[in-house]
């Protein structure tokens, strides 16, 4: 039987489309392995081409109780499986990176490399998120004028924090961290990030589980800033209805965390803080 073969590529893939079914041959792996993955991804859509997925998406009812999408499913992307003395070394050691994070409230005006930050957010927006709906935005900030508004702001909201809103006990749990309304970091810092939860509205669909997935983003997010060697402090005023005037964003967007991202100044210190011992926080049943 001949089958009717076209193949087109791009820098990093080839694409082949037999007989209508459409195969990526993913030229960042080694050319064996991409064989056999795409033609794993062949036989695996060969077996469930008659028994494809479909899900209810809306209450609108049709004939089969709602709109339909297909899922186009493809198997899990070929990773070796490490034996356990190299995984636990490569687990050990991703923790032992993770731990000389801290908190930086004194930035350095150095510049930082934005190639950095824009690979950073690809790897947070490759977070899990409900429905698949990734429902975020960052944006990303360098202009001093905006990084002062952003001062300003948060400086007029964290007056009112520390002068009245937060209450004894909260101010006392924060002394150990020798926090103030004074936020000069959103202005030093050479990038601001800006966190926003997307919600429904201006083109975007209804989001679920928004705090779970932008926090699980924003995690990712640190990581891969603090790989990369950059300092970021996790930022929250509250309210912080106010950024979305002052970085001209939309009304369905709303802002999660501002992360100001750079190198610590010279003089910065951070507080001597220890971390829970892992047999406190794991619970092995
Ligand atoms: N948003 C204030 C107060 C603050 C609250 C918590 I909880 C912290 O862990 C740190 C600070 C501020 O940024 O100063």
């Amino acid at each position: 039987m001949t089958l009717p073969v076209a193949t087109s590529s791009a820098a990093n893939s080839v694409v082949v489309t037999v007989a209508h079914a459409r195969l990526d041959l993913d030229l960042n792996e080694p050319v064996d392995v991409a064989l056999e993955a795409m033609l794993a991804r062949a036989t695996f859509q060969k077996k469930t081409s008659s028994t494809t997925a479909t899900r209810s998406e809306s209450g609108a009812e049709g004939q089969d109780g709602g709109m339909t999408a297909t899922a186009r499913f493809v198997p899990v992307p070929h990773r070796e499986r490490p034996g356990d003395d190299a995984q636990i070394g490569t687990a050990r050691a991703f923790a032992d990176a993770m731990v000389t994070r801290r908190t930086v409230r004194d930035f350095s005006p150095d510049p930082v490399p934005l190639e950095v930050i824009r690979q950073a957010v690809r790897a947070a927006a490759s977070a899990p998120s409900g429905a698949h709906v990734q429902p975020w935005r960052f944006v990303l900030v360098t202009d001093l004028e905006r990084k002062r508004s952003l001062r300003e702001g948060a400086e007029a909201e964290e007056r009112r924090f520390y002068d009245t809103r937060a209450g004894r006990e909260w101010l006392e749990a924060l002394a150990p961290l020798g926090t103030d309304w004074r936020k000069p970091f959103l202005e030093v810092a050479p990038v601001v990030l800006v966190v926003f939860e997307v919600h429904a509205g201006n083109g975007e669909p209804k989001p679920y589980y928004v705090k779970e997935s932008v926090g699980i983003a924003v995690g990712l997010l640190l990581a891969a800033l603090h790989t990369a060697g950059l300092a970021t402090l996790t930022h929250t005023p509250s309210p912080m209805r106010w950024i979305c005037e002052v970085l001209g964003r939309p009304g369905n967007e709303r802002p999660y965390v501002v992360i100001p991202i750079g190198w610590p100044a010279d003089e910065a210190l951070v507080p001597d803080l220890v971390r829970k011992p892992l047999d406190e926080v794991l619970v092995e049943l």
